[in-house]
């Protein structure tokens, strides 16, 4: 006995009963697939994130760590300048977020904080607030813009694509 979806001529299967009944069986079952497939849309949060600025390497230090006399003096490997850094220097969110930064300059020493898109002064000892949404996705660097600051002072935001 032949199959109904075979042909009586050739035996092959028959294209018309194909598009007529299986067609439409297979595009039944993909829609409803598709309806319970669960959304993978990321919702975008809110992040808590606090930066502290830290010194490592300043004049304060040269009576604990003599060699810095030299590194400071001119001509030394940091003439103008002292190494601070952010802590953390490395920021990891998720495009659309919006970031409430806590920054902290525990010293008395001025920072600043400037990211694209956000500019903050950091007096000695103070804590400010800011907000900052993370409209694109990418890697931003975040600086004290102090010139004998830079380029120990930096991070790195880091914003991932949503979806
Ligand atoms: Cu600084």
């Amino acid at each position: 006995m032949r199959s109904a979806l075979l042909c009586r001529r050739c035996g092959r299967l028959s294209f018309s009963l194909f598009y007529a009944l299986i067609l439409p069986v297979l595009v039944s079952i993909a829609i409803a697939c598709a309806k319970e497939t669960p959304a993978t849309h990321y919702r975008p949060r809110t992040r808590e994130l606090t930066v502290t600025t830290v010194p490592l390497l300043t004049k304060e230090l040269q009576t604990i760590y003599p060699y810095l006399t030299q590194d400071f003096e001119r001509g030394g490997v940091l003439e103008g300048k002292e190494v601070y850094t952010f802590v953390p220097n490395s920021l990891t969110v998720v495009q659309g977020d919006t970031v409430h930064f806590t920054l902290i300059n525990p010293e008395d020493d001025a920072h600043s904080f400037v990211l694209p898109g956000l500019s903050v002064t950091l007096r000695p000892q103070s804590k400010v607030l800011a907000d900052y949404i993370a409209r694109n996705a990418g890697v931003f660097e975040y600086v004290c813009d102090i010139p004998g600051h830079l380029p120990f002072m930096y991070g790195q935001l880091v914003v991932l694509a949503a979806d």
